[in-house]
């Protein structure tokens, strides 16, 4: 009977997230627009770490900074002084496409551009002929290296202003992927009403349209704007293990192997920590693995431990003949799984602190949501 021991596979599971996020393909978006449309806000909202805040930036050009935090694989580049004439947007655009081209020559993807942000703040009620020029002659120069230009409609707490902005830009027929109205934060209109954030999910869903694979790990990590998005990428990961627990050959699993299917389960549990990107520690790990699959301190995942899990599968019966369905060990992975994305997802909308996870308090939803998804989830053939 192979012995686990908890607290071990915890730290293997931090190192494990550690080296996962260290190795995270770098991000990186130019986020352009007049003052005060919006730019920090946004980049406050969309993203963790309130990096237009804490970072103040780094010059690159004239009139663009790039804005970094150590260990979050993200790099903005704020541009500056559009509202200065045509002058300085014509410098602007030059800086821009230079930016995009030095990315590209370095044939490296965390150096690369990947994305451009326009903003244009519906709440001006205007948008000015230079603004769509500047667009129109970016696109142009932009024609070979093809990096997709996003238009984000900005404080569009008027969601009619924001429709006819939309359709007036859309008419211009400019070479951009999506325009997009966004309203980043609650916006209060007088002391009755508050007009609530919207949007941004859907930007987060044509960056993972359009963002290159090697990319999509990390726009999940960094982004706080989605919890479907999250979510559906955490839930690829829990079929991806599931998958792999119940092999190919869907022989049953002596229990003497059923320790096989730990590095499979700490992959999985890598890999939904990585997409939501909260700071998880050992103690919530150790939370995690006692309340579910083992049962505190050092432990063995024996027969007593199994036979417990199967307690809670309708059907599953006992541990006959000394081992477990290739579906059960798929059933056991995926409400691993789903357990975790569960109280994560508390996490995100606020219900729960991330500290509580590593607390009595933590451990008990997740092993209820564990008990729950094995009651009710769907046994694997
Ligand atoms: N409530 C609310 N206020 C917003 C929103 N977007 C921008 N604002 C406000 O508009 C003002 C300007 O926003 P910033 O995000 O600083 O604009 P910026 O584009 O970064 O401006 P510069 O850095 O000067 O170029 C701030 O007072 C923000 O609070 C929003 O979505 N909701
Ligand atoms: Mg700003």
């Amino acid at each position: 009977m192979a012995a686990f021991d908890t607290e071990k596979l915890a730290q293997d599971a931090i190192n494990a997230i550690a080296d996962k996020i260290k190795n995270l393909n770098t991000l990186n978006i130019i986020v352009a627009g007049k003052t005060g449309v919006g730019k920090s806000t946004l980049i406050n909202s969309v993203f963790k770490d309130e990096l237009a805040e804490t970072g103040m930036g780094k010059p690159v050009t004239d009139h663009m900074r790039k804005i970094t935090k150590k260990g979050v694989p993200l790099a903005i580049y704020d541009t500056r002084g559009f509202e200065l004439g045509k002058e300085v947007q014509s410098e602007v655009k030059k800086e821009v496409i230079d930016t995009i081209q030095k990315g590209i020559a370095t044939k490296d993807i965390n150096k690369t551009i990947h994305c451009i942000w326009y903003c244009i703040n519906t709440a001006a009620n205007r948008v000015e002929p230079e603004e769509i020029q500047w667009l129109r002659e970016l696109s142009r120069e932009n024609q070979i290296t093809q990096v997709p230009i996003i238009i984000v409609l900005t404080q569009s707490f008027s969601k009619k202003n924001a429709v006819a902005l939309r359709k007036m830009l859309l008419d211009e027929n400019l070479d951009v992927v999506q325009i997009i109205p966004v309203l980043a934060q609650d916006y209060e209109i007088d002391e009755e009403y508050t007009a609530r954030a919207y949007g941004l999910d859907v930007l987060i869903k044509v960056m993972a349209e359009i963002l290159p694979e090697e990319l999509m790990d990390t726009l999940q990590h960094v982004q706080i704007a989605s919890l479907t998005e999250k979510k559906r990428y955490a839930q690829a990961a829990v079929a991806t293990a599931a998958m792999a627990a119940v092999g190919e050959g869907a022989a049953p699993i002596p229990l003497s192997d059923c320790a096989m299917l730990i590095p499979t389960q700490l992959t999985m549990i890598v890999s939904i920590t990585v997409i939501f990107g909260f700071d998880v520690n050992k103690s919530i790990l150790t939370a995690l693995i006692s309340s579910t699959i083992g049962t505190g301190g050092a432990t063995v995942l024996g027969k007593t431990v199994v036979a417990n899990i199967l307690k809670f599968i309708p059907g599953a019966g006992t541990v006959l003949g000394g081992a477990i369905s290739a579906s059960t060990a798929g059933l056991i992975t995926t409400a691993l799984g789903e357990a975790y994305i569960k109280v994560l997802e508390m996490v995100f909308k606020g219900e729960m602190n991330i500290n509580d996870l590593g607390t009595v308090k933590g451990k008990e939803a997740m092993s209820q949501n564990f008990r729950q998804q094995l009651r009710f989830g769907k046994s694997r053939k």
